[in-house]
């Protein structure tokens, strides 16, 4: 039933869920794909969570047509997913291997059929394992291979497919991967060697860009899903405002990678943060004549991953204090998580101030727990709904204050593989026996269904 309850999402508005690759797909030799740094990384002991790895996920390799089929029960106007590199070039580079690329044809067209926009991401972490060996991202030459891959990508899909993210989250590729070791590949690089990998990434990201716009048909939507921590000022005072402003875009060695304008920056901006530079000094990459205007080649919308939030006020000399969140706060099943209600208004209305111009769009935004299915049958998630109407009310705040927000991503459709941490925590807003291969809509999936259908006025009944 349409309801009278007005909403401030733009009739447009895209209504998402998202998913990767390695996290839902299994089949890792399937059809010539080749493998990836997480099929190497999850097979090695105590890597993982359970020792789980991958390998079977949610077969979603074989059950993609169920999987639209629940799609179409949530009413979704879109599904985000990942093409896994190394399915379309198992050694990366080179020989392209056209039974992958028709496993993501066959989906794209599922899609279509179904009245869902295909929003495809190129890269969510599973860096084809040859490319690792030869050195990955550290490699000046992965700017190319991305670039090759990008095009290959989009000479197959590119006639269907409008909506294209070339980097999931550089922050955890890098960060995780690269810096702290917790990530595939496991390494732990200089400084140097992270920002020289993280500048190559970027660098490929541009590329991409380029190889999607020349090699698709017809105009194309193309941006990068960026992450951070969302810092809440505590009251509206103009000060905590500033405070939070200063901490969320400030950069720090220890924040690292981490640190949000060293990837929006560049990207929006064309250039690194002047306070990247004092910070990192000569660990910070040899920047060629061309790449800084590679990196900011011009995208269509902002797209931003958000999940957690400390709250900050101003201190006595007006620099940010962090605000401690109040004991026994609820964090889901992983302790990051750290739920702050108006984490997608601050992150849509900084980000939109400092980089003007785009459209913004939530890519991933959900929360974790351990759903169950209960003795009734149902899955009875009601953390879930409470924190994402929370999270949308204040992503409505926004698009009422006149921010142009454009999309919202519920991570994740599925339950999937969560990285480092397993089958454990739970994310999906429907249920998968991960031994049977079945699945169930949980409470939250019919309820944001109802949030789709009432365009978000429902958020407020
Ligand atoms: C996203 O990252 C990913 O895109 C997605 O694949 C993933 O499944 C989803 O979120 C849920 O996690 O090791 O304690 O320092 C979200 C951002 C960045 C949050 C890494 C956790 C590591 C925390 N994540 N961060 S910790």
């Amino acid at each position: 039933m349409p309801t009278a309850t007005p909403t401030p999402f733009a009739p447009d508005f895209t209504w998402g869920a998202a998913t990767s690759a390695y996290q839902i797909e299994g089949a890792p030799s399937a059809d010539g794909k080749g493998p990836s740094i997480w099929d190497d990384f999850s097979h090695r002991p105590e890597k993982i969570a359970g020792n789980d790895t991958g390998d079977t996920a949610c077969d979603h390799y074989h059950r993609w047509r169920d999987d639209i089929a629940l799609m179409r029960r949530i009413g979704l106007r879109a599904y985000r997913f990942s093409i896994a590199w190394a399915r379309v070039l198992p050694e990366g580079d080179g020989r392209v291997n056209d039974a992958g690329l028709a496993f993501y044809s066959r989906l794209v067209d599922g899609l279509l059929d179904a009245g869902i926009q295909p929003w495809v991401t190129l890269y969510h972490w599973d860096l084809p394992l040859a490319l690792h060996r030869r050195g990955g991202w550290l490699n000046h030459e992965s700017v190319d291979w991305f670039g090759r891959y990008a095009a290959a990508v989009a000479r197959a899909l590119g006639d269907r497919v409008k909506h294209w993210i070339t980097l999931n989250e550089p922050q955890c590729s890098i960060g995780l991967g690269l810096d702290r070791g917790i990530h595939a590949p496991g390494d732990r690089l200089s400084r140097a060697g992270v920002l020289r990998a993280w500048h190559h990434q970027l660098m490929a990201h541009g590329l991409a860009v380029r190889s999607l716009r020349e090699h698709c048909r017809g105009p194309v939507q193309v941006g990068l899903a960026s992450t951070g921590r969302e810092r809440i000022p505590e009251t509206n005072t103009p000060a905590d405002i500033e405070a939070a402003r200063a901490a969320y875009f400030e950069v720090t060695a220890e924040k690292g990678v981490d640190s949000v304008p060293l990837a929006l920056d560049p990207v929006y901006r064309g250039r690194y943060p002047e306070a990247a530079h004092a910070v990192f000094g000569r660990d910070m990459p040899g920047i060629r004549p061309g790449d800084m205007e590679l990196i900011s080649e011009k995208l269509d919308f902002i797209g931003y991953n958000s999940y957690s939030g400390e709250r900050v006020r101003a201190g006595a000399d007006g620099r940010p204090v962090l605000v401690p969140p109040p004991r026994g706060r609820a964090r889901g099943t992983l302790s990051w998580l750290n739920r702050e209600d108006d984490c997608l208004y601050w992150a849509a209305r900084f980000q939109t101030e400092r980089y003007p111009g785009l459209p913004f769009v939530i890519t991933e935004n959900g929360y974790c727990g351990t759903d169950w299915i209960a003795l009734d049958g149902g899955v009875h998630d009601a953390p879930r709904i409470d924190f994402t109407k929370r999270y949308l009310r204040g992503l409505a705040r926004a698009a009422a204050e006149g921010v142009p927000v454009a999309g919202y991503f519920h991570w994740s459709l599925l339950d999937n593989f969560e990285w480092s941490e397993g089958y454990q925590p739970r994310f999906g807003l429907i249920h998968v026996d991960f031994d049977a291969q079945t699945r169930l809509l949980k409470d939250s999936a019919l309820w944001f269904a109802g949030i789709i259908r009432s365009n978000g006025a429902a958020l407020f009944d």
